[in-house]
């Protein structure tokens, strides 16, 4: 499955002082604001040297993708946690780029946004506006002759409705996270 899925960078926010290494998701979220999406598919867990949880004997409280990772002090034998950090799988379409979505035509975006979208993006990503559903699911005839030329929905395409209203996000030339 690699290919589909992709990796966040590391995370290390806390130390194991006090009441252990607390590495939850929603702390991660508000101090890398952007970096870790909604609905991650895995955490993985690793000291801040390499070892992993089995490596290191600590007993740890949590390990999940709703909370994220918590290692207690009090459930250690020696009362005292390793140094944590964790990351994140996450779909697919969060890889590339990670900016919001915009709402107009290629050269529109382009002009009304200079900077935040690569010159040559390789991937389109389109979702309804009002309830972000992937333009894949709606069942509408979709338009994309090229990432490049943007996202069109023509109204002629569609059996006897009208086009819904589509945001779209790029993805762009893999540059790593560093
Ligand atoms: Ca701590
Ligand atoms: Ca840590």
């Amino acid at each position: 499955m690699t290919g589909l899925q992709c990796w966040t960078e590391w995370f290390d926010r806390d130390d194991p002082s006090g009441k252990g290494d607390f590495e939850e998701l929603y702390a991660l979220r508000n101090e890398y604001p952007g970096k870790i999406c909604n609905s991650p598919l895995q955490i993985e867990v690793q000291t801040v040297s390499g070892l992993t949880v089995d490596e290191t004997g600590n007993v740890i409280a949590v390990a999940d993708t709703p909370i994220g990772f918590i290692c207690k002090s009090s459930d250690q034998a020696d009362c005292m946690c390793h140094d944590y950090r964790v990351r994140f799988m996450r779909p697919v379409d969060f890889c590339s780029q990670e900016g919001t979505f915009f709402l107009f035509l290629t050269h529109c975006i382009l002009k009304e946004n200079p900077g935040e979208i690569c010159e040559s993006p390789l991937h389109i990503y389109a979702r309804t506006a009002d309830t972000n559903i992937p333009a894949t699911s709606t069942g509408q005839s979709i338009f994309i002759p090229h990432a490049l030329d943007g996202f069109t929905c023509r109204n002629r395409d569609q059996k006897g409705s009208r086009c819904r209203d589509y945001k779209v996000r790029f993805g762009c030339p893999y540059r790593g996270y560093n």
